[in-house]
């Protein structure tokens, strides 16, 4: 049986984290890089959020799949090289590109997410169950750039990045990151999950849910910042707020402070007013229009897209 490989590409220092996180909090206003959420507790978190009735994204993204996979494999497979290197971009357990393999069998599958560490047990659970195929993880953040070595992907590559998870970059950095995924598949193929705009109630509730889920992973980033930098958050004095902004047609997180209160870490302070917020994370919603063009403009030719039958959700497949 052929064994997974992992390669660690880049890994922050704890100490260039910190700094960062510390440059956010003492910004005007402040922020915090969504990437903190994701500690062990945080990606638990996050987990349960995408079982929450109010976060349509993942079924919806599912249903997708289940009702126009063959019509997705035949678009892939036209751009595609036969027997693809699928590259699947922030691969966590693995789940959605495995559920590629039986259309499209690939000869290579490359997981790409931010510890090749996290990738490890899925990968062997994956070769156990394809003995032969080529295994690959690769630990890259690629928040700041998306760049592998060509002899890992080959020619006419998919790169697969579901999830809705380009929503999380601003438009500028979304075209940057579709720019170095179009260079990545090397004439082959993009299929991607884009959530889409719609009535602020759904999305609002999507992102603020009735068992308090969401509020726990965007609380969850503060305890996060109390192990990293030393800070000494009180998590009683800070709640979650999220909204859409519809002029950015984004939703945005925020942590807003109860009360006037200091927060301190080694070699750092803030004073934060009553009401002042923390700003968290965006998670922007396209138009099926506005998403094509993106496309088209980082170099991607004749995008095509399903849908739900409501419209909530895109899945575009895109020829490089
Ligand atoms: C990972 N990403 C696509 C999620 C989103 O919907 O923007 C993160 C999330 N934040 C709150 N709920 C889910």
């Amino acid at each position: 049986m052929a064994q997974p490989r992992l390669l660690q590409l880049h890994s922050a220092t704890d100490t260039a984290s910190a700094a960062e996180a510390a440059a956010g909090l003492l910004g005007m206003p402040a922020s915090l890089p969504p990437k903190y959420f994701y500690d062990a507790q945080g990606s638990r978190l996050f987990d349960a959020i995408t079982e929450l009735s109010e976060y349509y994204p993942t079924r919806t993204e599912a249903g997708i799949f289940a009702a126009h996979g063959t019509a997705i494999a035949d678009a892939v497979r036209s751009s595609t090289s036969l027997n693809p290197v699928i590259v699947d971009l922030g691969a966590g357990n693995c789940a959605k590109g495995a559920a590629l393999f039986p259309m499209l069998a690939p000869r290579r599958y490359v997981a790409v997410d931010i510890s090749a560490d996290y990738l490890a047990k899925a990968l062997a659970q994956l070769q156990r169950d394809h003995p032969t195929l080529d295994l690959l993880g690769v630990g890259l953040d690629f928040s700041s750039r998306l760049a592998l070595p060509s002899e890992l992907t080959g020619a006419r590559a998919l790169v697969f990045y579901p999830g809705s998870s380009i929503g999380n970059f601003d438009p500028a950095a979304a075209l940057a990151l579709l720019r170095q995924a179009h260079e990545m598949t090397a004439g082959g193929a993009l299929l991607i999950g884009v959530d889409l705009v719609k009535t602020i109630d759904v999305l609002e509730a999507a992102y603020d849910d009735a068992l308090g889920v969401t509020a726990a992973f965007n609380l969850n980033l503060l305890r996060h910042l109390n192990r990293l930098l030393g800070t000494d958050f009180d998590l009683r004095h800070w709640r979650h707020v999220a909204l859409f902004n519809r002029a950015e047609s984004r939703i945005e997180m925020h942590l807003e402070s109860h009360q006037a209160q200091w927060v301190r870490w080694p070699g750092g302070e803030r004073r934060f007013a009553a009401g002042e917020r923390i700003h968290t994370e965006n998670s922007y919603k396209w138009t099926l229009e506005g998403f094509s063009g993106l496309l088209r403009q980082a170099g991607f030719a004749e995008p095509r897209h399903w849908t739900d039958p409501l419209g909530w959700y895109g899945v575009f497949v895109a020829g490089a």
